[in-house]
């Protein structure tokens, strides 16, 4: 006989099982094998935020016997050949695209292409311009209004000053987020300031190659003091789209919207073609060179994938 099934929430994932919460206990749960037989392309049956029922097995173990619905999740393109769905967390309600502007700088496009992601997976992103205490002004101001124009917030914030983190905390209160951005750009160290309890560890950023060194192995949901959780992740190199296809890409820029209309083409990539709103709104300086340059780059990438 089966014992009793307890719900619990997936925490951590690795290649041999899932860290639980079920009542307050947490416990180590191999995965049935009948999850590993339905993956399709996914490259874990659970990811950081699935809801499961999970057997006890022994003290601190169990089995994890059935998944629950996704509401929603923050997927990217993995896999040696870039043909796997990696579900970074699952159930969350909205990506804190953490980045600085100095020490790692800010690689072009990598915030415009979670915007892009989190959009299509019903995940609402908002900008972290961390290190602020680091950046030079000028460039954080104008990173900052390259974003907030187009409707999105952009928190300001110094892990190491503090200033900006009573912001992001509140954001962040009673709802689920993820983390995400490049290795070094101190998102462990924002959610220690958070919450010192948490007691995550941070690296170093290398001053030889000015990029982090990869602190942060596995993702990890935690529970946040006042309510809510957060997913902490390893720091990415990139961020592949998954479940986008070329033709469905300028939905995703907003900037676009009242535009797309306006092209000659209906099936217009606004990439070449004559009679485009939005090269000629580009030209005329309506939409902003650096989105639209993010946007041809993530384009290309598309057709790439889709080949
Ligand atoms: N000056 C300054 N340094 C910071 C700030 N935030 C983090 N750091 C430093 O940046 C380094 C990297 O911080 P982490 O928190 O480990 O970065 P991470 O984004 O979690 O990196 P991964 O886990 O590798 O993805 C550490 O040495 C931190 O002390 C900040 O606001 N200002
Ligand atoms: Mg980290
Ligand atoms: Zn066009």
């Amino acid at each position: 006989m089966m014992d009793q099934l307890v719900e619990g929430i997936v925490t951590s994932v690795d290649a041999s099982g899932a860290w639980v919460d079920a009542s307050g206990e947490r416990l180590f749960c191999r995965i049935r094998g009948r999850f590993y037989e339905d993956l399709g392309n996914e490259k874990r049956p659970v990811a950081p935020g699935d809801r499961v029922r999970i057997s006890r097995t022994s003290p601190g173990q169990g089995v994890v016997e059935e998944i629950r619905p996704r509401l929603t999740k923050l997927s990217r393109r993995s896999g040696p050949r870039g043909d796997l769905e990696q579900v970074l967390a699952a159930n969350v309600e909205q990506v804190a695209i953490v980045v600085a502007t100095k020490l790692p700088r800010l690689s072009p496009g990598l915030i415009d292409r979670i915007i892009v992601a989190a959009t299509n997976q019903k995940v609402e992103p908002f900008v972290v311009i961390n290190k602020v205490d680091l950046g030079k002004k000028k460039k954080v101001a104008e990173v900052k209004a390259i974003f907030e124009e187009l409707g999105y917030l952009v928190i300001l914030t110094s892990a190491e000053t503090g200033s900006g983190v009573e912001e992001l905390k509140e954001r962040m209160q009673d709802r689920v987020t993820i983390f995400s951005g490049h290795s070094g750009v101190g998102k462990s160290s924002l959610l220690n300031a958070i919450d010192p309890g948490l007691k995550l560890k941070t690296g170093n950023v290398s001053h030889a190659s000015r990029k982090g060194t990869h602190t942060t192995t596995r993702a990890e949901l935690l529970a946040l003091p006042d309510g809510g959780y957060v997913v902490d992740t390893p720091g990415i190199r990139a961020f592949g789209l998954w479940d986008l296809e070329p033709a469905d890409l300028d939905i995703f820029f907003v900037e676009f919207q009242p535009l797309i209309e306006q092209c000659r083409f209906h099936n217009c990539t606004h990439s070449h073609e004559p009679g485009c709103a939005v090269i000629d709104a580009v030209e005329r300086g309506e939409v902003q060179g650096g989105r639209y340059r993010a946007y041809l780059r993530i384009l290309e990438s598309l057709e790439q994938d889709f080949r």
